[in-house]
């Protein structure tokens, strides 16, 4: 076979992705019938297309490209690091310096006490770590049993077995045999959808007094650790009412639970402080990172641990680790990407420029007919789609339907925001400027009233009973 290359004929690369490219998260046979947008380049906030389409790209890839695309110096730290040690392992009494200096760093920039990395290729993996290590802590203090996590429904952990078992997302439990054992869920703080009659700060509590619920039940004896995201990403942007983490955080102090803040959206900039746990005021045992950690250039993740674990995990052999945790090219490329975020002050943008701005367009939006509520922390924000705002009404048609077609009408503006069931989010890069902001709304406005005139000639502007 010829190389292929993005010169090829549009029809063509799509044809051969469908014989042979299986999409995550995706029906491929659909996926094959309709063809495939071929993402070519990117630099800043815009992709380019195989047709030359220019997409600004409200999403930061998949919420990861902190620092936005095409920067150079990423690309440079990869190819030195590539010519001076492509690969080596830190397992059997080895390491080398770009896991040394990433730690290092990342000890210095993560809250309190959180001072020791174990490294992972992904966010899933380091949450399996997560898994292997709240447990291992218990077992090594003496409390084998203590091996119960409680994890919130609707929150997203990753694909592998161990962290979709920690995830809550129905559809994924309904695959593959998980969740695995002593895995329990509790309902999230998602006041719009699931709030009733209460008041947002009245429910926040009730949500977050399910935790201490649970612990009674299962037993405090048997509960290792509580894990939730700061703001629930791929869920919909769920920003808990205030009440929530003040709560929370009182009761894995009282029962003795270790806190795990996945980071893996909210850490590096993307909620205006370094880490969303600082955002939310939390103080977690273990943060899960990747995604923004190297911007999305190169594939990382990992936990970061406090000293109390890392000491009690480092008086035993931990039998755990992945080929490629701390990979150098990597780590020298997160590095990097650190360097840019610290030296040109991209978390003190977000907190100073980006985010007030966007904050003011972005809850102006409710507005609009089809918007009941929009929530916004930092640089993720949600819109709830709504046929009635008063009565906070689902819409008659099946979840996601309209969703959908709002979206359809955003991918044909050339604006990439995605629809969570009938949320719509969007988690740009850190580097907007206003005047991309108001670009971004031009879009938004113009897939919105698009969206409302579709939705309202096909009659599904009616709300379910
Ligand atoms: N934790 C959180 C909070 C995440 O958002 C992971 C862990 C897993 O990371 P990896 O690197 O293994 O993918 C994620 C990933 C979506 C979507 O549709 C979100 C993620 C991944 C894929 C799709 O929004 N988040």
């Amino acid at each position: 076979m010829s190389t292929i290359t993005n010169h090829m004929p549009t029809a063509e690369l799509q044809a051969l992705d469908a014989a042979h490219h299986m999409h995550p998260f995706s029906t491929n046979a659909d996926l094959s019938k309709d063809g495939v947008r071929v993402i070519t380049r990117a630099k800043g906030i815009y992709l380019s297309d195989s047709e030359g389409e220019q997409i600004l790209d409200a999403m930061a890839g998949l919420w990861c490209v902190n620092i936005g695309y095409g920067r150079d110096e990423l690309a440079d730290a990869a190819a030195r690091q590539m010519r001076e040690l492509p690969y080596y392992n830190t397992f059997f009494k080895t390491t080398h310096v770009p896991a040394i200096a990433l730690a290092n760093k990342l000890a210095e920039l993560a809250p309190g006490d959180l001072n020791h990395v174990f490294f992972a290729g992904s966010g899933s993996e380091a949450n399996d770590s997560n898994i292997r290590l709240v447990r291992t802590y218990w077992a090594e203090k003496g409390q084998p049993d203590k091996n119960i996590i409680i994890s919130r429904h609707n929150a997203y952990h990753g694909s592998s077995v161990g962290s979709a078992s920690l995830g809550g997302m129905a559809g994924m439990h309904a695959q593959g045999g998980i969740p695995i054992p002593n895995v329990h869920h509790i309902n999230q703080p998602n006041w719009w959808a699931e709030g009733g009659d209460m008041a947002p700060e009245e429910f926040g509590l009730a949500r977050a007094r399910e935790l201490e619920e649970a612990i009674l039940e299962l037993g405090e004896n048997r509960v290792a650790a509580f894990i939730a995201e700061p703001v629930q990403g791929a869920g919909g942007v769920i920003v808990a009412p205030e009440t929530y983490w003040p709560e929370i955080q009182r009761i894995c102090d009282k029962y003795e639970i270790l806190l795990i803040a996945d980071e893996v959206i909210c850490g590096f900039g993307r909620t205006g402080s370094w880490f969303g746990s600082q955002t939310m005021g939390i103080r977690p045992h273990i943060m899960t990172i990747a995604k923004g950690l190297s911007s999305g250039y190169a594939p990382i993740g990992g936990s970061i641990v406090n000293d109390d674990i890392a000491k009690v995990i480092g008086d035993t052999e931990f039998n755990h680790g992945y080929t490629y945790s701390g990979h150098p090219v990597a780590a020298a490329v997160a590095l990097e990407n650190l360097r840019i975020l610290e030296e040109e002050r991209i978390v003190d943008h977000v907190r100073d420029v980006a985010a007030p701005y966007l904050k003011k367009k972005w809850e102006a939006l409710t507005s609009h007919p089809l918007v009941g509520e929009a929530k916004i922390v930092g640089m993720m924000g949600s819109i709830a789609l709504t046929p009635d705002k008063s009565s906070r009404a689902k819409f008659a048609s099946e979840a996601g339907t309209i969703g959908l077609i709002c979206r359809e009408r955003c991918f044909a503006n050339n604006l990439i925001m995605r629809h969570v069931g009938d949320r719509m989010i969007i988690s740009p890069p850190l580097i907007v400027t206003p005047a991309d902001i108001d670009e971004m709304f031009l879009r938004i406005h113009k897939s919105l009233d698009e969206a409302h005139a579709e939705i309202t000639k096909q009659g599904l502007m009616r709300a379910a009973n």
